[in-house]
């Protein structure tokens, strides 16, 4: 407060609390609302029918009891449900791997999950098995009621190369087409909510900065796996792209 500026300090509760000693309502006398503390962002984002909720590889594999469980992964669930009546255009995803995918650990022989190894792209992270073709792992999680998604995207389906993101495969240059799907649609800015936040949302996100695409990440309708100070690596990099980081509260139509 101390270091506010004085023609600013009307717009917050806090300075009519002190100077009427009264509990104050969040809007002003012309219905304009008031910021609790100076970091609360005033403005909300809008959605408009040019925009996508890509909703990134909310599977069983993923979530608590899957090959590769995401703390709380279910936990986005709600959150995306609460949001995708705003959007008029919903972009599943779907990791679908062959079952000796090359990320899996179990292809490299004495090799474990979560260790690193070089393939032909570059470093690699190994995975436990998860989201095989056809298996109950791979299929979305059945309390995910997305009626009108308009896309299921599959990707991860080469033996020889992983895809983190929606937009290209892990040797950043192999297209899943869902970059000129969007183009040929008009659809010109992209949020993403899902899992894992510090993998396959983060690296979605990137990618459609690359496209020069806006892209904000819905960060209370993500879960992160958090391996080897991933969240923080990528944080700087999302930093670094001008991807967004908003709460499912700052939008609304
Ligand atoms: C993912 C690791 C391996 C993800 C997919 O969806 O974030 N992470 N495959
Ligand atoms: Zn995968």
């Amino acid at each position: 407060m101390a270091a506010m500026r004085l023609r600013h300090l009307y717009r917050h509760r806090k300075f009519w609390e002190w100077s009427c000693a009264l509990p104050v309502p969040h809007v002003d006398l012309f219905g304009h609302r008031l910021n609790k503390d100076r970091n609360e962002r005033l403005a909300s984002i809008h959605i408009t029918p040019q925009d996508v909720l890509l909703v990134v590889d909310v599977q069983n594999d993923f979530c608590p009891g899957g090959a590769l469980a995401v703390a709380e992964g279910d936990a986005v669930i709600p959150a995306i449900h609460r949001i995708a009546p705003l959007f008029q255009h919903i972009i599943l995803t779907q990791d679908w791997h062959n079952p000796d995918h090359s990320s899996f650990s179990s292809v490299h022989p004495g090799k474990q999950p979560f260790e690193q190894i070089n393939l032909s792209y570059g470093s690699q992270t190994l995975w436990p098995d998860h989201c095989i073709q056809g298996s109950n792992g791979a299929e979305h999680h059945p309390a995910l009621t997305l009626p009108r998604a308009e896309l299921v995207l599959r990707k991860g389906f080469d033996r020889e190369i992983d895809s983190y993101s929606a937009f290209f495969e892990n040797d950043r240059t192999t297209p899943t087409g869902l970059g000129g799907y969007l183009k040929e649609r008009n659809l010109t800015r992209v949020f993403i909510a899902g899992l894992a936040y510090d993998y396959c949302v983060s690296y979605s996100a990137l990618d459609a900065r690359r496209l020069g695409l806006p892209a904000v990440i819905l960060r209370d309708a993500c879960r992160a796996i958090d391996l080897n100070g991933s969240v923080a690596k990528i944080e700087a990099e999302l930093a670094a792209a001008g991807v967004v980081i908003a709460q499912t509260t700052d939008l609304s139509v």
